[in-house]
């Protein structure tokens, strides 16, 4: 059971997490309102679709990415939190600056989906008193540098290790166990061959059995294997969740909930001898 502010969330088939993102060049350039309806639109659509919880981000991660100034930052979340404060399912919030998630806890998120893992100066303060539950993902580097400098001498024991550094520094500032995932972080720092170790060993990376989250949705590595643009990953990305829930994933973020759920259902239906 992972505790995730006022809600627990059941660990004993893979959640979908889906993905409601914030970040402009996400949208087609139209003003804030706009994108805040079309944010809130996306997010009511994937709780339809079944998503057990949503990933809401305001500041892009992806490769070469620049940072987001905090105010902007906040700008484009607190509306949305605040438009889906009735909704059935928890919300996570992607950031790592301490300031924002502490108003993204005041504003009704349950959950703290950091890249950084917790490692920025007050970020572990920011979350110690709440109840959220808190992502630790493993990234080598930062957005703006991670793929030129990918270098492993054992990736999955690297992670591992940098995993169980990252959960004693929560252990020890407060934050209990049941409130921790872990995430290996595909496609942060890593190259192919790095990214396919790790889904390819996904069940070594677990520690002290906390819950284990994978994000491969429509990423490069999959746009590496299949030679198809992000548009068209549907297929690839369906194949990784199936492979990483048969690997012991207990949360996959995804973009595609209704698609995934029907890939995971016939899975699921398979390991169990019947439908569930
Ligand atoms: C991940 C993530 C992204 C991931 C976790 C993308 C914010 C890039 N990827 N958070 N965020 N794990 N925990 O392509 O793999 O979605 S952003």
């Amino acid at each position: 059971m992972l505790r995730c502010g006022a809600f627990r969330l059941p660990l004993t088939r893979p959640l979908l997490m889906g993905i409601v993102n914030l970040t402009p060049d996400s949208f087609s350039g139209d003003g804030l309102d706009r994108n805040i309806s079309a944010a809130v639109a996306q997010a009511r659509q994937q709780i339809d679709a079944g998503a057990d919880l949503l990933d809401i981000g305001a500041e892009s991660s992806r490769p070469g990415a620049a940072p987001t100034s905090e105010d902007e930052e906040l700008r484009r979340l607190l509306p949305v939190l605040e438009a889906l404060g009735d909704c059935s399912v928890p919300l996570s919030v992607d950031t790592y600056k301490p300031a924002v998630m502490r108003a993204a806890l005041a504003n009704g998120a349950s959950m703290i989906n950091d890249i950084y893992a917790l490692r920025m100066p007050g970020a572990i303060a920011a979350v110690a008193d709440s109840g959220c539950a808190v992502c630790l993902m493993h990234m080598q580097g930062t957005p703006l540098t991670m793929q030129a400098q990918a270098a492993y001498a054992d990736v999955v024991a690297e992670v591992q290790a940098f995993m169980r550094k990252r959960v004693s520094a929560a252990l020890a500032a407060g934050v209990a166990s049941d409130r921790l995932l872990l995430d290996p972080g595909f496609c942060f720092g890593k190259t192919l061959q790095h990214n396919i170790e790790l889904l390819r060993r996904f069940d070594e990376l677990s520690i002290d059995d906390l819950p284990l989250l994978a994000g491969i949705s429509r990423k490069s590595m999959l746009g590496t294997i299949t030679g198809r643009p992000v548009a068209q990953r549907l297929a690839g990305s369906l194949a990784a969740a199936v492979l990483a829930a048969q690997r012991g994933a207990r949360i996959l973020r995804v973009h595609d909930v209704a698609e995934t759920r029907d890939a995971l259902a016939v899975w699921q239906a398979a390991n169990a001898g019947c439908v569930a």
